[in-house]
């Protein structure tokens, strides 16, 4: 006979599942004192929050799913925020929440909440587990619905009892879950993909616009080939960064609200758009009707709710991007480059246009960034928080491949970053990670200093200190008559705090420390902080006002490389 609880850590550890993040409550006992000599590392974060998040990390660093533990009611509505950052994201997590004993659900027992009711609209499946000889079948069953098709999260709820149940081997449902109605589809359309190749080779303005979900399906590799057989340009969008080397010839950068102005002067001119796991969100696209409005659009995604949502494509390919694009390029007829003009117009663009660095003797986040990016050879993972400390890193850091680099992007989660961070070096534990943080972001959740020190996770915490919530001030500053409405923040020593928690720290002031401080913490054994006094009133630039057309920028050079404003 076993419990439920152990059938459940024996399911996990049947998944592969090496780490799990968590933090204990009465309702998860059961699977604690599993937990406790299982042959599974088990994180103790501080807030459930974090857990969720560091599950997210793990998950985008390592492409596996990330697996985080909460107790019921009160903890299981602290992963909240986590699970809908990972959907928006598409993430492959699997949540575990505690619940109340099965008899006593829906009576508002004491710390219960009805954690599948309020999470359905943000997980990509869930489940209320009654009977403790379904664990098994369930947890196979969650663990594929996360990591397949277009990845996202998974939630199990485990009522108390079924933890506790005492259930015979042979009652323990097992075999491969029967999942009526979910088939992800693969491969993509033969007739479309040739049509797209017919457009591609008709193009005189092709541009690629590569999404995450390239990264997701692992196709940067054939992205990039396909791009080089005909001399595409790229822009990815901020979670497609890394898809395509920084340095890569025909690598634009990122497109949209602060993406280059080349890369959003080239979509606007552009006669082709290849939308690649991609979904013409809003930061992306800025006004709908205005965007790439020229442009036949060939739109590749796993995702067949994502094809024609906010844009009809000429040629819709539902697939996995990695085997699309790996037809297109066996069935692709080599023509060399298509269009050499263009080429030519976006790299006069880029010439005229290059994002802006300013060498006056003060701390600039955007120096602070590049001078990591070059100590770190544009390797590492380069994990940020939310707000423009994300903007800068994303503009600024070299990123060479994919996997390296880590954000909220859909949901724009403040307090995402830093536990991110931890759960993205438990994956990859031979990589240096860094957290490049605002201080607003970094204070949501600064208790996970706590879980640094105690488990020696060597991440190194660079904070862009502008002592203001900094993207909303930039927003309040332009569109709001400079009327800072609580977004400034006192001064706070966060070497000091760090200093509490065990963790070494410097503060830095002046522009001649930058590299120094940079140098000290990379080569630092173990976590390390840094709080950078940045130019408080600096701004994201280029930036194109909500609602407008992505060529519209404020921050835009003029024609001849000067500057407009
Ligand atoms: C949880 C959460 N609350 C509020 C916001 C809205 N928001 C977006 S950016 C931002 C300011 C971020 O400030 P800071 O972390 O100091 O970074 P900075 O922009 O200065 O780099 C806020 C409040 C958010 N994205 N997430």
């Amino acid at each position: 006979m076993k419990t439920g609880a152990a059938i459940l850590i024996e399911s996990l550890k049947e998944e592969g599942v090496e780490i799990i993040f968590g933090y204990p409550g009465g309702a998860v006992l059961p699977i604690y004192d599993e937990l406790y000599d299982a042959e599974l590392t088990h994180i103790l974060v501080r807030h459930e929050q974090a857990a969720v998040h560091a599950a997210d990390g793990y998950a985008r660093a390592s492409g596996r799913v990330g697996v985080c533990l909460s107790t019921s009611g009160p903890g299981a509505c602290n992963l909240i925020s986590g699970i809908a950052t990972a959907n928006m994201d598409s993430v492959p997590i699997v949540a575990l929440t505690g619940q109340v004993p099965t008899g006593m659900l829906g009576n508002d027992a004491f710390q219960e909440s009805d954690i599948t009711g309020i999470t359905l609209p943000i997980t990509k499946h869930n489940y209320l587990v009654k009977d403790a000889r379904d664990i098994k079948m369930t947890v196979k069953a969650a663990f594929y619905i996360a990591g397949t098709g277009r990845n996202g999260p998974v939630l199990i709820d485990l009522p108390k009892d079924v933890l506790t149940a005492k259930v015979a081997a042979e009652e323990v449902l097992s075999g491969e879950p029967e999942l009526r109605g979910y088939k992800p589809t693969l491969k993509g359309h033969s007739k479309q993909i040739k049509k797209a190749l017919e457009l591609i080779y008709n193009a005189k303005k092709p541009v690629i616009y590569a999404g995450g979900g390239v990264i997701a399906a692992g196709a940067s590799e054939e992205m990039v080939r396909l791009a080089e057989l005909f001399c595409l340009p790229v822009t990815t969008t901020l979670m497609g960064l890394g898809a395509i080397p920084a340095v890569h010839p025909l690598n634009l950068g990122m497109l949209g609200m602060h993406g280059t102005e080349y890369a959003n002067y080239a979509v606007s001119e552009s006669d082709l758009l290849i939308a690649i796991g991609a979904r013409f969100d809003d930061r992306v696209t800025g006004k709908l009707s205005h965007f790439a409005t020229h442009a036949k659009i060939i739109h590749i995604d796993i995702d067949p709710a994502e094809i024609g949502k906010n844009v009809n494509p000429d040629v819709p390919i539902v697939g996995d991007a990695k085997s699309v694009l790996a037809d297109m390029i066996c069935l692709a007829e080599k023509k060399g480059c298509i269009s050499e003009p263009w080429l030519e117009q976006v790299k006069l663009w880029r010439k005229n246009h290059p994002l802006r660095v300013v060498n006056d003797g003060k701390v600039h986040p955007q120096n602070i960034i590049r001078k990591l990016s070059e100590l770190l050879d544009g390797g590492g993972i380069i994990v940020s928080e939310v707000g423009q400390n994300q903007m800068w890193t994303a503009q600024h850091y070299g990123f060479k491949k994919p996997r390296q680099w880590i954000s909220s992007g859909g949901l724009g989660t403040m307090g995402y970053g830093f536990p991110a961070a931890i759960g993205a070096w438990f994956a990859k534990p031979d990589e240096t990670v860094v957290v490049i943080a605002g201080d607003g972001s970094f204070q949501m959740n600064i208790q996970e200093l706590a879980t640094v020190a105690q488990y020696k996770v060597p991440v190194k915490i660079v904070i862009l200190n502008n002592m203001y919530l900094g993207m909303v001030r930039q927003w309040q500053e332009l569109f709001y008559d400079r009327r800072y409405s609580y977004t400034e923040l006192p001064s706070v020593d966060f070497v000091g705090i760090a200093k509490a928690y065990g963790i070494q720290g410097m503060r830095v002031d002046s522009v001649d420390q930058i590299d120094e401080a940079l140098r000290t913490a990379l080569d630092y054994d173990g976590p390390y902080l840094l709080d950078f006094q940045i130019e408080r009133g600096e701004n994201v630039y280029p930036m194109v006002p909500a609602g407008a057309a992505i060529s519209e920028m404020i921050g835009k050079h003029n024609h001849n490389g000067g500057s407009d404003t």
